[in-house]
């Protein structure tokens, strides 16, 4: 555990030198490097690193809502909050070749997060790092006794891209998604892969499990694996939108793609006690061996 710019970090390290560093701020990954020690989440070169804003980029929790709900913070208070270790599950220092390492984070609601938002819930992290460099990402939402609520969520996921007219996505053909650039309306997807020329910003609905991001320039693509979570969203705001964002810069959006596992067209109810998990694993291939995602 590491303390940066006054808010700790753990940094979780796998035996053949990949790593994770996972900040107490907003539970955010805020950075998850290969055994080559190459950057596979994007981080703006202009990251406002001041909380509570979230730092643009890396993986950010959005709980208890992804987009905008009434007087909500966008994407939630989660990921602007300073999270805790979660002490019935301490860091674990594995020195001996496990398969993985993790660290276990909790929010709770504060008393003003109780005024915007009255529902007392658990959100439990786990993050790990496999010992060949997947990282993975577990989060466990409870009910803890109060009365059902719903949430919509999404693990906002910026991923590092050689180029982005280069980047298709595989695995998303033929599937509906509600387009956020034209009120939400709803299309189907071609036959084909993803690709980008433009701005995007789609909800694909009832989504499968599985997804690749192949960034051939980049010689190493990426396979989204998802679980609890329907949707995926996908964002790339391209230039005239970068040029809007402060904390983002001009030409940036030729380095990222946003692919997030979400639950968003439908709400997750939890009735008091119940907990809900979702899941999320990213592995990043050479793009020769992604065609077996
Ligand atoms: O990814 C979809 C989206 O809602 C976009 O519309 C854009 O707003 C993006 O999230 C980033 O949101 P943020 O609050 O992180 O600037």
């Amino acid at each position: 555990v590491r303390d940066w710019n006054g808010v700790a970090q753990v940094v979780l390290r796998s035996p053949k030198g990949a790593s994770a560093r996972v900040s107490l701020h907003g539970g955010q990954v805020v950075s998850w490097r290969n055994d080559r020690g190459e950057d596979l989440l994007f981080t703006s070169s202009k990251a406002i690193f001041k909380p509570p804003n979230a730092m643009r980029g890396g993986i950010q929790m959005c709980f208890p809502q992804f987009g905008y709900s009434g007087t909500l913070e966008r994407h939630g208070f989660a990921r602007n909050r300073i999270w805790a270790l979660d002490d019935e599950h301490p860091p674990i220092n594995q020195n001996d070749s496990v398969s993985k390492v993790s660290v276990d984070l909790i929010l709770k609601p504060s008393e003003d997060d109780l005024k915007c938002w009255p529902h007392c819930f658990e959100f439990r992290l786990r993050v790990s790092l496999s010992k060949d460099g997947d990282l993975s990402l577990v989060s466990r939402i409870r009910n803890v006794n109060g009365k059902p609520f719903s949430f919509s969520f999404a693990y906002h996921t910026y991923l590092s891209v050689s180029d982005i007219s280069e980047v298709r996505i595989e695995g998303l053909e033929t599937l509906d998604y509600l387009d956020n650039l034209s009120h939400k309306e709803r299309f189907t997807e071609q036959g084909d892969a993803v690709t980008f020329e433009s701005e995007v910003d789609r909800v694909y609905v009832s989504s499968p499990n599985v997804v690749a991001v192949l960034d051939h320039e980049k010689k190493h693509s990426f396979v989204i694996r998802k679980e609890g979570l329907p949707d995926f969203v996908v964002w790339n705001p391209w230039e005239k939108k970068s040029k809007t964002m402060v904390d983002f810069g001009d030409e940036e959006y030729k380095q990222m793609l946003c692919v997030d596992a979400a639950a968003v067209e439908r709400e997750i109810t939890l009735k008091p006690g119940e907990e809900w998990t979702g899941k999320l694993e990213l592995s990043a291939v050479s793009s020769t061996n992604c065609s077996d995602h």
